[in-house]
């Protein structure tokens, strides 16, 4: 028993201190007043019943005020047992038993039928070791260990091993627990508000003997309640009274507050042990309760475990039997040291003496062992005393499990209800009554409630094995989930190697030479000035809409008027002439509705796919990309293409003045409102980057003074094989199945039309290996572009709770847990990180390119950026700012999001082209 000796009195004349009240003076009533003490009426069970319950209710909606006497601590076990688990495993108990712990091999067969025996074996704990450094425990915890498999050699399998850690602790998964306080004797520094998961890791790191890899952590309540056996049903509750008590029980998980679940069942545990509301405890308390916790080791905690658990029970008995004897009503008012010092009676004493045929005798034998000579009356009212004791135990016990019962009907919403419950512990075990006294106290209290009681398996062993194998499944699951996704990591040196590569490509590309970067100038040479004005139309192409703008440039005001149109995929994989027949159809329909038609306005044409410029109004298309394949279009001037359109639409006259890329767009776009804008950046259905090079790098257009937005088609980096270190076999599963394999290797890691597509087949990958899904292979992730880019957008939203993430995946058609959500929603993290990261390596190659042009220390330039997936993704932009603040650390960048998309980039071209033209003709 814990040694507290506060202020110079000695713990029995403390304890004797509190119980010095006003004595009657008749013995038999003064034994009357003692044992009536421990009478608890059924009302003031009722009263600790709603009081507990009302407790649990608010620690699960996590309202703190008042702070709920209660923990109701969730413990990741999300399910009863299914009883297919199987394999070998280690299992280790701490606390459950008092100073002892225990180590199992337990066996599962996956089958009811076939049961293996485990093989066990106890170890006790020196009491300077429960109440020495927390260290000290878990090496003598991990010395057990392996003293057991010294004894109990299992050849070299894996060692799986299962902790069931018998104290209240905050558990953040499977094998991740805080402790946050000891309870029941144990005291050890070093460990209340540490793991010990990874504490007993550390331990069996520095013994080093066997490698026994810790995949579960389980309250004993829980270990006791997967335990039981199936044949009465899944028990749904355990409940232990040991030298402590606790339960545990399956509560609905989405009145778990803590945890983000609106589906399915989560166990958790009660941490009842803790219940002290005053206004239902403090009716039932008595003297001898009072003096229990005030020399307890920790005085005011656990109060209701201090009624009922083994631990205590002997000391209450004990202090009533001091105190009838100091007040000569037993043993003749002869006391005895033994008598008079804690802990001096066991819960095996109490439980022999109270043994309806062998009492008597053992209340003599143990009053004898404590220096007294118990006259004849004494033995009837020394079992009184146990009698009133565990009595009362069983009855709060009782108070406390239908106040659970009451829970499970509320958050099932059943009026009645069908239960069993699996105990464990000691008392459970040894004590003759206590079961049914319980038993017959909790028909009284909740009579509409079945309740069947299973014991234990092992203790609880088998139950925390069960636990273990589920963890062990989730972990391997975990580790292959990690194993796949490892390539997306990409370190830094990775990405210096993508800039440094991206590097070489632009100037090999800018001098003409073979390079997978085409760097095609663009005939823009400056950005505006503001000075442009007039009316112009506009037509943007190439990205997720179609749009015709009509933008009026007025002094320091651009009036954009716009109308989206579709492109079917029809005619986007059709012939050139009826795409571009299609083009001047919305352009007609636009003047119509604008009221512009038979206006002839000068034109600036956005066209997002790679473009031989020969000037501001000839580009000839290099290749189709982003799932465009009109036939007859490539190597042709698609200005000419729209020209012939125009042409062969009666009565429609159009000024095709410029034709520019969506990245050149979005370079003037926001250069109008930003002189530093040098750069433009797309990251959309495709990808791509503009920026202004100095023309004396541009091998392919004459002068060596000025600049030229040079198109860099980066979407196309990496054709070379340049990337090949970088690419998984999910981005050649993409690559082989899109319509230009081969092509565009950058902008398929990057870009919108691609990333859901690397997600899908991750996840047909995960789900084949049985990671995911329950390795159940829907129809519906075998479907091309079901898992769209935006999903990720949306499971990656921080407000996004794992339960919304579930509902886009079942809208899916998938059925999936909520392991499997956070599975996916890991999924999308890796492959839009690696996106982004690619990204910003390319920026920062940009950037720093042009910071050396002009031989600068420091460059400050900003960069005008479109694109769905840069736009709507929660992360994206800011990993993109983050890589180029790592690459290019000598270059301030600013991302500017253009807000009228490159349209009006295309229409202050055409501005700028038409001013010049006027200059020219002056
Ligand atoms: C809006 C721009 C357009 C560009 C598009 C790219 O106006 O020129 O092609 O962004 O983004 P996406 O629509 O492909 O997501
Ligand atoms: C602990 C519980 C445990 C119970 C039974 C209590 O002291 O706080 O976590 O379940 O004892 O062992
Ligand atoms: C095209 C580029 C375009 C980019 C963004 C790529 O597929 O090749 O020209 O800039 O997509 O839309």
């Amino acid at each position: 028993m814990d040694t507290i000796a506060p202020s110079g009195l000695q713990p029995e004349e403390r304890a004797s201190s509190c119980l010095q009240e006003d004595v009657p003076s008749d013995s038999s009533e003064l034994v009357q007043k003692c044992l009536q003490q421990f009478k608890v009426t059924r009302k003031q069970l009722q009263q600790i019943q709603v009081s507990l319950l009302r407790s649990m209710e608010q620690a699960l909606m996590e309202q703190n005020n008042p702070a709920p006497a209660v923990r109701m601590l969730p413990t990741y076990v999300g399910s009863t047992p299914h009883g297919t688990e199987q394999g070998d495993f280690l299992v280790l108990e701490l606390g459950a038993t008092g100073a002892s712990l225990r180590v199992l091999w337990v066996t599962l067969t996956g089958t009811e039928e076939h049961r293996v025996e485990p093989r066990s074996q106890e170890f006790v704990i020196p009491q300077e070791v429960v109440l020495g450094s927390g260290q000290q425990l878990f090496d003598f915890a991990a010395c057990c260990l392996s003293e057991f498999l010294d004894a109990h050699p299992v050849g070299n399998q894996d060692l799986k091993l299962g902790f069931s850690f018998s104290f209240p602790c905050h558990q953040t998964g499977l094998d991740k627990s805080t402790l946050i306080s000891w309870t029941k004797g144990f005291k050890c520094s070093g460990v209340e508000g540490h793991d010990v998961v990874q504490l007993l890791r550390d331990a069996i790191q520095r013994q080093g003997t066997y490698n026994i890899d810790v995949v579960a952590v389980v309250n004993d309540t829980v270990g006791t309640m997967m335990g039981c056996e199936l044949g009465a049903g899944p028990c749904e509750v355990g409940l232990i009274v040991d030298t402590g008590t606790n339960a545990c029980y399956m509560e609905e998980a989405r009145h778990v507050a803590a945890l983000d679940e609106d589906r399915g069942r989560t166990c958790v545990s009660i941490e009842w042990g803790s219940f002290n509301d005053d206004g239902a405890l403090g009716p039932v308390m008595t003297i001898f309760d009072h003096a229990l916790d005030y020399e307890s080791l920790n005085p005011g905690a656990q109060r209701f475990e201090k009624m009922i658990g083994g631990l205590y029970l002997g000391e209450l008995v004990r202090l009533v039997l001091a105190h009838l004897a100091q007040h000569g009503v037993l043993f003749g008012g002869c006391t005895s040291p033994a008598l008079l010092s804690r802990g001096s009676i066991l819960l095996e004493h109490v439980v022999e003496m109270e043994d309806p045929f062998t009492g008597a005798a053992h209340v003599h034998a143990v009053l004898q062992d404590l220096d007294l000579s118990p006259q004849a009356s004494d033995a009837e009212l020394v079992q009184h005393v146990c009698a009133a004791v565990c009595t009362r135990a069983a009855q709060l016990c009782a108070a406390a499990l239908a106040a659970v019962l009451s829970r499970l009907q509320h958050s099932r919403e059943q009026q009645t209800l069908q239960v069993a419950v699996a105990t464990g512990g000691q008392v459970f075990e040894v004590h003759p009554r206590f079961r049914s006294i319980l038993k017959e106290m909790v028909m009284l209290l909740v009579p509409e409630c079945d309740v069947s009681f299973i014991p234990a398996v092992d203790g609880g062993g088998q139950g925390v094995a069960m636990v273990t194998a589920v963890a062990a499944r989730l972990a391997a699951h975990r580790h292959l989930l990690e194993e796949t996704l490892a390539p997306f990591q990409l370190n830094c040196q990775q990405l210096i190697v993508v800039q440094a590569q991206m590097r070489e490509a632009m100037i090999r590309g800018l001098q003409g030479e073979a390079s997978s970067l085409r760097m095609l100038p663009t005939y823009v040479r400056a950005t505006p000035d503001g000075s442009e004005r007039g009316d112009f139309l506009a037509l943007d192409l190439g990205g997720t809409n179609f749009r015709v703008l009509l933008v009026r440039v007025a002094k320091g005001s651009v009036q954009i008027t716009n109308q989206v149109y579709s492109i079917p995929e029809c005619v986007a994989q059709g012939s050139g002439q009826e795409l571009f027949d299609h083009i001047v159809d919305c352009i007609v329909d636009f003047q119509q509705r604008q009221g512009l038609s038979g206006q002839s306005l000068p034109l600036g044409f956005t066209f997002s796919f790679p473009c031989k410029q020969l000037g501001l109004d000839q580009g000839i298309l290099l290749n189709w990309t982003k799932g465009f394949n009109a036939s007859g279009c490539e190597g042709q001037d698609v200005v000419c293409l729209l020209r012939e359109a125009i042409g062969r639409r009666q009565a429609v006259e159009l000024n095709v003045v410029a034709i520019v890329n969506d990245t050149v767009g979005t370079m003037m776009s926001c250069g109008y409102d930003d002189p530093h804008c040098e750069m433009g950046l797309i990251v959309g259905t495709g990808t791509n980057a503009c920026y202004m090079e100095e023309l004396r790098n541009v091998a392919s257009v004459a002068g060596d003074s000025g600049y030229m937005c040079i198109n860099m088609e980066w979407g196309a980096f990496g054709d070379d094989g340049s990337l090949s270190m970088l690419s998984t076999c999910f981005d050649a599963s993409v690559d082989q199945a899109s319509i230009n394999p081969g092509k565009q290797r950058f902008e398929k890691m990057i870009s919108g039309m691609y990333l859901g597509e690397i997600v899908r087949h991750i996840l047909l990958h995960l789900t084949s290996l049985g990671v995911l899904f329950q390795g159940q292979q829907t129809q519906c992730l075998q479907t091309r572009d079901i898992f769209k880019t935006k999903f990720l957008s949306e499971i990656e939203s921080d407000s996004l709770a794992l339960r919304q993430v579930r509902a886009i995946l079942e809208d899916l058609g998938l059925t999936l847990t909520s392991d499997d959500a956070l599975m996916v929603l890991e999924v999308c993290q890796a492959v839009s990180r690696r996106a982004a990261q690619l990204c910003g390596a390319g920026v920062a190659a940009v950037v720093e390119k042009i910071r050396e042009n002009r031989g600068l220390e420091e460059l400050t330039v900003s960069v005008g950026v479109d694109g769905t997936l840069y736009k709507l993704h929660p992360h994206f932009s800011s990993l993109v700012s983050a890589t180029v603040r790592k690459l290019a650390p000598h270059c301030t960048v600013t991302f500017l999001q253009s807000e009228d998309g490159s349209g009006k980039g295309a229409a202050l071209v055409t501005a700028v082209a038409c001013r010049l033209a006027q200059t020219t003709r002056v």
